[in-house]
This record gives structure tokens, sequence and C-alpha cells, in this order.
């Protein structure tokens, strides 16, 4: 979060900033350019400039959803280090003072005065920040007399039941729409091309591809990174683009992007929350949205179903020494017509177990495949393991794919965390 002058959304204070700038001073994640995997070269960075950041995170399913934000400390002696360039180190610790270069915020928003169309693209089985996220800026952009079109690659294109309510969907088109070739792309909340599902192709055909990510491991797979790592939510970066672009937040905007802050904090509870993201929260609520009724959409209303969903998995949920952990198979949810995405949240419910430093749902998804949720209080880095897995995430809350049953895959992810300890 930077400072440009005049450029920032008129409600940041220099306050916000001091503590953004130290909350990314204290980031020690830092990815050399050339860790970014069998992607173009960041041809419009100027020589030294960093892709975005480095790091770990995310691919399997859920974690970027209920997931936590990455630790933050968030209170070292503030320092500002604004305005210096991202290839500065004046601490001499060998890592940018920008998470995003200005550079980069300049270069982005150059792109969008200047384009006529932009295609927005989010992760695939999109979670509220990156569909709040997405749609936001995309009628952010359309404000600006933009074409705007949004998407997200999965083979089933349907927004989570969850999510139906976020405004702006008049936005959404299939994949199949999708530009082949679009000129100016813009991904939101996605760790990895790959998470960008049918959509990847066309993201690697993009003349121009911008991404915004908060997941640390995101290896800066586009043209442009405004990549911040300290960021609560992707979200938090699409308010200062809106921002930057000079778009007053209207109430939908900010409805799309409040849903991404309080899903990806977990309400406000996990340690991404610091006082930047209650910041923008106030920013947010400012432009009228109802905090009520987006808190009872997004966590106090299910089907009955998922009641007895929640059942079978609590009936047989495990605890091997300080491991917790359950699975929902798709004839559980078949037996009440459960669509998957109502099982993203058992996670939270296991995760609570005292005795227990890790917890795991495994959730059978529509084609068969184990879609595993890990959660750590913070020992034993689960991210790390889901990496090694196929998967990604953070340190706390991380997700892997499996193709084997529940029994191997569960094998497999305890060989690792023995070794993790
Ligand atoms: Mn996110």
């Amino acid at each position: 979060m930077s400072a440009g002058k005049g450029t920032m959304s008129p409600a940041k204070t220099a306050k916000d900033k001091i503590a953004e700038d130290s909350a990314r001073f204290d980031s020690a994640r830092f990815a050399p350019a050339e860790a970014r995997p069998g992607s173009r070269k960041q041809s419009t960075a100027p020589p030294g400039a960093p892709p975005g950041d480095g790091g770990e995170r995310e691919p399997g399913r859920d974690p970027g959803g209920n997931g936590q934000a990455p630790g933050m400390p968030g209170t070292s002696p503030a320092k500002d280090l604004g305005g210096m360039p991202a290839s500065g180190d004046p601490a001499g610790l060998g890592r940018p003072a920008e998470a995003i270069a200005e550079y980069a915020w300049e270069r982005t928003v150059e792109l969008i005065r200047q384009a006529d169309e932009i295609a927005l693209a989010c992760h695939v089985a999109p979670d509220g920040d990156a569909l709040g996220s997405m749609l936001a800026a995309g009628r952010a952009l359309r404000a600006l007399g933009k074409r705007v079109v949004c998407s997200f690659g999965d083979r089933r294109f349907a927004v989570p039941r969850l999510l139906r309510f976020l405004p702006c969907q008049d936005l959404l088109s299939p994949p199949e729409d999708y530009p082949a070739e679009p000129e100016l792309m813009i991904t939101f909340d996605s760790s990895t091309l790959d998470r960008l599902g049918l959509l990847a192709p066309n993201a690697t055909k993009a003349t121009e591809l911008v991404v915004v990510d908060h997941h640390p491991s995101n290896p800066g797979f586009g043209t442009l990174s405004l990549i911040d790592p300290d960021a609560a939510a992707t979200a938090a970066l699409v308010e200062q683009l809106i921002g930057r672009l000079g778009v007053p937040l209207d109430r939908e905007m900010a409805t799309c992007l409040y849903v991404g802050l309080v899903t990806d904090t977990g309400s406000f509870r996990h340690s991404s929350t610091t006082p930047a993201a209650h910041e923008l929260a106030a920013r947010l609520v400012a432009a009228g949205l109802r905090t009520d009724e987006i808190a009872r959409e997004l966590w106090d209303r299910s089907p009955f179903g998922y009641l007895k969903v929640l059942g079978a998995a609590l009936e047989r949920v495990a605890l091997d020494d300080d491991l917790v952990w359950t699975y929902v198979s798709h004839v559980d949810r078949a037996a009440y017509g459960l669509p998957y995405d109502e099982v993203e949240g058992i996670i939270d419910v296991v995760r609570r177990t005292d005795e227990a430093e890790v917890a795991v749902v495994l959730k059978e998804d529509d084609d068969g495949l184990w879609q595993v949720s890990t959660r750590s209080k913070g020992a034993v880095d689960v991210g790390a393991i889901c990496t090694a897995l196929g998967g990604g995430g953070h340190a706390r809350a991380a997700g892997f794919t499996s193709h084997q049953p529940v029994e191997q895959t569960m094998k497999r992810f305890r060989d690792l965390l023995g070794k993790a300890r």
C-alpha cells in the first residue's frame, strides 16, 4: 500500500500509511523474479523492479476462502518507507521497501486508461475475496466507460450459493465467452496461473496481464504484479486501485470489497486483522453497506441438509495426537442434495478442537476428487505441507487436491506433518 500523493482514496490518512508501511517492513518474504515459473518476462518493469513479492501460496481449493491470511505482526516500530523505489533496500535486509512498486500501480492505471475493453478473472471455485474483488473492480472500470468482462474458469460455471447475494453479477459471463487474447487482463486473488482454470490459456495470450493478489506464494505470473502479502485481502488492493483510478466507492463496490475483507479475515478474527484492515472496513461501511445483512448471508444461514452433513462429519471426527480430522464424502452430500460449496465451513468447526494443533477436513467434490482443507494454530506450517502435496496456501490455512482415497491421502499428509516438526 503505497503513497501516491493525491492518487490514493481520500480517506487514506498518513497514519494508515505508517501502519501499512511498518507492516510491510516486517514482511520477510521476497523472491527474485527468476522464481516465476514458465511465464513471460515482466518486460514492462524497470530494471531491478521485483515482480511483486514472492513466498508461499495456495492452489488447493479452499485456502483463499475461509482461510486465514498470513500471520502479521503489524506492530513494529513505524518506519516510513514511502517513496522508496521498489528496488531500494534502505535497511539492507535484502528485500524491497515496497511490496508493490509505485511503478506497477502507475503503469496499471495507465493501461486501464488506454484500454477500451478489460477482461477480469478470479480463481476457480471463487471465494468472497476472489469474486468480491473482481466484481468491485469490474464496476469501477465500467464507471470509467470501459467494456468489462468478468469470469472465472470453472467447468461448471456457477456463483457459489453463499455469494449469490453479491451485487454486480450482471458483469459475469461464462469462460466460453471470454476474449481468447485479451489486450488487458487483470486477475484477482489467483495465486498461480493454474488457479485460473479454463481461463489460464487466455491469460497466457493476454498482451498485458496484471496480477492483483495477496498470496505470499504468488510468483508474479503476469506482466505486472500488484501483489502484497501483507494485505488482509485482495479486496484491500482493489480499493487502492479504485482510489487511484479516481472512481468514487459506491455501495455496490463497497459491499463486494467488504465481503472479500470479512471472509479473508474470518470476520476480523484472524491474524491478518490489522489496523489497516479495520480502517478499510470503516471506509467501506461509510459507503453505506449493510453489515448485518452481509453477515446473515455469509454466516447465519444454510440449508437443512448442511446440519445433517455436518452431523455425519462430526460423528466420524478423529483426534490422532494433535491432529484432528474428518471427511465429507459425495455420498454424504448427495443424500441431502447439498452442493459442494456448502461444506467449506466445516473446517471452522473442526479446527476449534483444543487438543489439536492441526485440523484437516477432506471434502469429496462432484468429480470424485478430495479437496483437502488444512489449518494450523501456528506451530506447523501447513502451507509448506500442502505445497509439497501439490497445493498451497498460508502457514495457518492451506489446501491441496488429492486423487487418492481418504486413508492414503491422510497417510501422505501425516508423513509430511511428522517431518515438519
Ligand atoms: Mn484472498
